[in-house]
């Protein structure tokens, strides 16, 4: 039983350069937060840029802050969610397309922008 052990630690420590090359290649996993709110007194989202890189898988979690039930779309990327008062959705989206997305609530047209910058 004892013998186990250091062979178990050398196998940890042989993958670990492994791990991170593949996290240099840019195939990482990306948590992201965005929620609508109250953005200089008008309704927007907070933050205003969510910014991962190519490849990624973004995993999103969508809050809703405000008193009414409001929309989440990226363009370009086929998410078109809503989300309810003091709840949040999660999305989950591989980022296989580099740019500038634009994020917007389909529900108010005067809900104020966001962006998605996949580099
Ligand atoms: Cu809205």
């Amino acid at each position: 039983m004892k013998r186990t052990l250091p062979r178990r630690t050398a196998a940890l420590v042989a993958a670990a350069p492994l791990v991170l090359m593949l996290g240099a290649c840019g195939h990482a996993n990306a948590h992201r937060s965005i929620t609508s709110t109250l953005v200089s007194g008008a309704t927007g989202y907070f933050p205003v840029n969510i910014i991962a890189n190519k490849e990624d898988t973004l995993f999103l979690n969508v809050g809703n802050g405000t008193e009414k039930v409001h929309g989440f779309t990226i363009e370009g990327y086929q998410v078109a969610k809503t989300v309810d008062p003091n709840q949040t959705l999660k999305v989950k989206l591989h980022l296989g397309r580099a740019g500038t997305f634009k994020i917007f609530c389909q529900l108010h047209p005067a809900h104020q922008t966001a962006t998605l910058i996949v580099r």
